[in-house]
């Protein structure tokens, strides 16, 4: 019976024949954990349609020969990845442009001269669109320990506390509950910088009758988690309530509707038609949201420029947000799972406005 691995190797190779190409070389960190499962520093892959090599050094060598679906080779003395290349009969080889060093791609044209190759778009990654089973439940797992760090900040969060000091607090709460690492740089703001969409903590204070948004995940599994609430500490104005609840309005509208076979384009306009409607179309300048996996971004996007249809068993962000320069601003994500007739949301953490 193959594992999860192989049937991964297996697709590759019906798209490498597709292509013509004798043998791929995965380089790129997240798409060598795919057929790993293992978080790959400084590991590559040689695939063809029959064999499917780790390439990798001494420091990794117990994890690599652990991989029973994969050949090892190990660097060395005497060992590089050109010996390794220049060893194989493969003429034609499709390397990652995205992801490849380029010193890396100009050495292998100087030194495996007999070769040719390929420059290819990021194959691999269309291949982690749509996900397994297990990496549901991964990224399940990781929402999990999400919504719990949500919970502890909403009793931890007070006036005099710095955007740094928090966000610390955010971060060791969720390694502290089972999380490997942080799916990226915890955005934990506060006051007229909730108005910065990806704003970094700093030694900002905590005030009464500020907004602070939080936009952060971990991962479990390897797999990340992605999301984000606003809340208010103390009694907050008028207009701050009015602004949050037209982005709630707009998020949960989003969540209502999309499903599999509507388009990227379709799914982000359930979202910015209510905020353009409300007169903030101008202050909503991103996009409503992005696949996630083993990466933080990945396909697809909800996106005004995305005419393809989403695909089942996609997990996507749906994140609108209204942002005034200098004032505040607001936003509210969750991460689902989308399915032929709806989503399955994998955060319930509350999105009424809390007021702490
Ligand atoms: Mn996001």
């Amino acid at each position: 019976m193959s594992n999860r691995f192989e049937d991964r190797l297996t697709r590759l190779r019906a798209e490498l024949a597709a292509r013509g190409l004798n043998a791929f070389y995965v380089s790129g960190e997240p798409n060598v954990a795919y057929f790993t499962g293992k978080k790959g520093n400084d590991c590559a892959l040689y695939v063809t349609q029959n064999d499917a090599v780790i390439i990798t050094d001494f420091r990794y060598r117990e994890m690599a020969q652990s991989l029973t679906w994969l050949e090892y080779y190990e660097i060395g003395i005497g060992r590089s990845v050109f010996d390794f290349i220049n060893s194989r009969f493969e003429k034609k080889i499709g390397i990652e442009k995205d992801r490849i060093r380029l010193s890396l791609a100009l050495s292998f044209k100087e030194k495996c001269p007999s070769k040719e190759f390929v420059p290819e778009e990021d194959i691999v990654l269309a291949l982690r669109e749509v996900k397994d089973e297990y990496e549901i439940e991964a990224t399940k797992a990781a929402c999990s320990i999400a919504m719990l760090a949500f919970d502890h900040m909403c009793e931890f969060l007070r006036p005099g506390l710095t955007e740094r000091e928090a966000a610390a607090e955010l971060e060791y709460f969720m390694r502290k509950n089972g999380a490997e690492e942080l799916s990226f740089d915890t955005i934990l703001i506060t006051g007229a910088k909730t108005s910065l969409p990806h704003g970094v903590p700093g030694d900002d204070v905590i005030k009464k009758g500020d907004f602070v948004t939080m936009d952060y995940g971990c991962k479990v599994g390897g797999y990340c988690s992605d999301e984000t609430r606003t809340v208010a500490i103390g009694q907050p104005s008028q207009e701050m309530i009015d602004v949050y609840n037209i982005v709630l309005e707009a998020q949960q509208n989003a969540c209502d509707k999309i499903h599999a076979g509507l388009t990227g384009r379709e799914c982000d306009a359930f979202a910015r038609d209510v905020i353009e409607k409300a007169g903030y179309g101008e202050y909503f300048g991103h996009s409503l949201g992005h696949g996630t996996g083993l990466e933080i971004h990945e396909s697809p996007r909800y996106a005004q420029t995305n005419n393809e249809p989403i695909k089942a068993g996609t997990i996507v962000s749906i994140e609108p947000g209204i942002y005034l320069p200098g004032k505040f601003g607001v936003r509210i994500e969750d991460l689902a799972l989308v399915t032929e007739t709806g989503i399955i949301n994998f955060v319930t953490a509350p999105k009424e406005l809390i007021i702490l």
